[in-house]
């Protein structure tokens, strides 16, 4: 009791001088410290709406820096466009727990435009909750305008999660937030590692744009160039166009502030909501990362100076404040799409004067030993997932597959109902070489994913018979995918509790995918990058030869894993949760394209509670 009231009032001193950006709803009596005793059930109201950055809410934003921080206020980067937002927050709303909580969030859609909405639970695996997991189509019916639904769960997976919206491109213009939950000392391998894990240290990062992700997403489809990325959010807040730009030449809008205190280690807590294929970076200036957990999951610790995050990965890593008591930046520098922008943020030491900067140059890029590289080449500088080791006592055996499925990651050009090219007014035949024959169809194994427009969970045996398919159906089916499109709704079934191996190889040039499954975490048991081309053929060729090599021992775990350009990634999971599992690119791009696939694995699933949305 004493060290609860202690820790709150820490946090209350903390609250009254620190006000950092997108840190709020703090005042939920589930922040507390997580003891391993009675849990709690933690509530939260949400309304979605259709909204503004940089609104009046703002009033002299960027002007007035206090302006900038009042509620309502979505600063975002300093321009002023339409957003969807959570409570009027971005990032929304975090929700941060102990292991085993019951959450209960009401979502109340008041979106404009009629537009339906779903929330995901991006790290939770929803066993006996399938109906839960949020994706519009999957295992929803989106909730309609106007509607209200209330999920409900357990807090199973502890470890930095998010939640963001899987209806239509929400996410990407503001319909996310962190997810986090605490273990009691006794339960989390890492605890003597650190000495403070507080809501401070949680940092979510991605891309923004001056554009819409509707404007950005169709403009793709339609061979039309516009920027698709203007800067980088640090916890919802970017500085630099603000501060280069001569329409605000007296703008004050500060950069992020994590407050530590010398001699203290700290775990903080990174995601990435990025949304394009844009990758960041990050590093501290003067201080080492020290990575205990990914996808929330706890690995063996181990030192490094950058992580590079792709669109839904998270890290967690501990830092020690042991140097010279002032400022550093945190930077966060962009890779791919957003590869010509940086942003930082302050780490700033007590004692250090409040108002001052950092000294070192804004603009430098950290340099050093970095984990998850983008190219996932090997050098002494890299470090890659596959590379590190589950912390957990391992209680599973997955060393024997009884099942391999090999998914090819690939692009193409085609005339059909998702891309630009029509087969008579604007076949790609005739595109030439010109921007607009860009190979801008994702596909895995030649197949585009269409979702049926109602829920396969509760309603798969509802489904046309002809709109299935999967890799051998098409074999059979004479239709030849290399050449035709070919959209259907592609389904894996699954035994239930067997040790299914997926192999993943991108023979696409150019961009690596950040695959995403739902359901589960998969051990990632091999990954390298090989050379451009390579192909599910090489593959099986090297590995007959004994040529691949595999981690059966202590691999780490993850739920999102980027599939190197010209390489592989071999990853293994127990089919124990039974019910249908989107697996796709978490590029929201990619996704709606129709990059992504659903595990079906049998066996039975709660039935639906009577709240469920209808599709209408
Ligand atoms: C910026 O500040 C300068 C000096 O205080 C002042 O002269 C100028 O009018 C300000 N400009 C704007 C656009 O507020
Ligand atoms: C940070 O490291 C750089 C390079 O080693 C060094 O020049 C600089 O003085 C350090 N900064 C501080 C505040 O210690
Ligand atoms: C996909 O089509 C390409 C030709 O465009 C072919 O080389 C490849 O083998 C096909 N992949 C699969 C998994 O069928
Ligand atoms: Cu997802």
């Amino acid at each position: 009791m004493g060290k609860l009231l202690c820790l709150m009032l820490s946090m209350l001193i903390i609250s009254t001088v620190v006000q950092g950006y997108g840190i709020n709803d703090l005042d939920n009596p589930c922040l507390r410290e997580c003891t391993g005793s009675e849990p709690m059930t933690c509530e939260y109201d949400w309304t979605i709406e259709s909204y503004y950055s940089m609104s009046r809410a703002c009033y002299q934003c960027p002007f007035n820096e206090f302006d900038c921080h009042r509620p309502h206020c979505i600063p975002s980067a300093g321009y002023a466009r339409p957003v969807y937002s959570v409570n009027r927050q971005e990032p929304g709303p975090s929700i941060q727990v102990c292991e085993n909580d019951i959450i209960k969030v009401h979502v109340h859609n008041r979106l404009q435009n009629e537009e339906g909405e779903s929330i995901h639970w991006h790290g939770f695996h929803m066993q006996g909750t399938q109906h839960m997991d949020g994706v519009s189509g999957v295992t929803q019916c989106p909730i309609n305008a106007g509607h209200d639904f209330t999920y409900e769960f357990i807090a199973e997976q502890p470890g930095t999660h998010w939640w963001h919206s899987h209806a239509g491109v929400h996410r990407a213009d503001g319909v996310y937030g962190s997810l986090i939950v605490r273990q009691s000392s006794e339960s989390d391998p890492h605890r003597a590692l650190y000495d403070k894990d507080d809501p401070y240290h949680v940092i979510t990062i991605k891309e923004w744009s001056k554009s819409p992700a509707i404007a950005i997403s169709t403009a793709g489809q339609s061979g039309v160039a516009i920027d698709a990325n203007d800067g980088i959010l640090i916890n919802g807040v970017g500085t630099n166009q603000v501060l280069s730009n001569s329409d605000y030449p007296n703008a004050t809008i500060d950069h992020h502030v994590v407050y530590v205190t010398s001699g203290q280690r700290y775990r903080f807590r990174v995601i990435s909501a990025a949304n394009d294929v844009c990758a960041l970076s990050i590093s501290v200036d003067n201080h080492t990362l020290t990575v205990i957990a990914m996808d929330g999951a706890p690995v063996n610790p181990i030192d490094v100076d950058m992580i590079t995050l792709f669109s839904a990965e998270r890290y967690d890593f501990i830092l020690n404040a042991d140097q010279s008591p002032t400022n550093y930046w945190i930077r966060v520098a962009g890779l791919y799409t957003c590869a010509q922008y940086q942003e930082v943020a302050i780490l700033q030491y007590a004692g250090a004067p409040p108002d001052s900067k950092p000294e070192s140059d804004k603009d430098l890029r950290a340099q050093g030993k970095v984990l998850n590289p983008q190219t996932a080449l090997r050098d002494s500088e890299t470090v890659l997932v596959s590379d590190l080791t589950d912390a957990d006592e391992k209680e599973d055996d997955l060393s024997h597959a009884d099942v391999t499925h090999y998914l090819e990651l690939n692009a193409v050009s085609r005339n059909e109902a998702k891309s630009v090219h029509h087969p008579v007014f604007y076949p790609y035949e005739l595109a030439g070489t010109d921007t607009y024959s860009l190979k801008n169809l994702p596909i895995i194994n030649n197949i585009t994913m269409s979702l049926p427009g109602i829920p396969l969970l509760s309603h798969w045996r509802d489904v046309d018979e002809a709109s299935w398919c999967n890799e051998d159906s098409l074999q059979t089916s004479l239709k030849d995918c290399s050449q035709e499109a070919c959209e259907c709704t592609y389904r894996i079934d699954i035994k239930y509790n067997q040790v299914v191996e997926v192999v993943y190889v991108n023979t696409a040039r150019g961009i690596p995918h950040p695959m995403h499954i739902h359901g589960y975490y998969f051990e990632v048991l091999g990954m390298e990058t090989m050379w451009d081309f390579f192909t599910i053929e090489d593959f099986k060729r090297l590995d007959a030869q004994g040529e691949i090599s595999r981690n059966l021992k202590n691999p780490p775990r993850k739920d999102t894993i980027m599939i190197p350009v010209g390489g592989y990634v071999i990853t293994r999971f127990r089919s124990d949760n039974p019910g249908w599992w989107l697996m796709h690119c978490h590029f929201d791009a990619h996704f709606a394209l129709g990059m992504a696939l659903v595990f079906h694995v049998e066996g039975s699933v709660p039935p639906p509670p009577a709240s469920m949305p209808v599709c209408t």
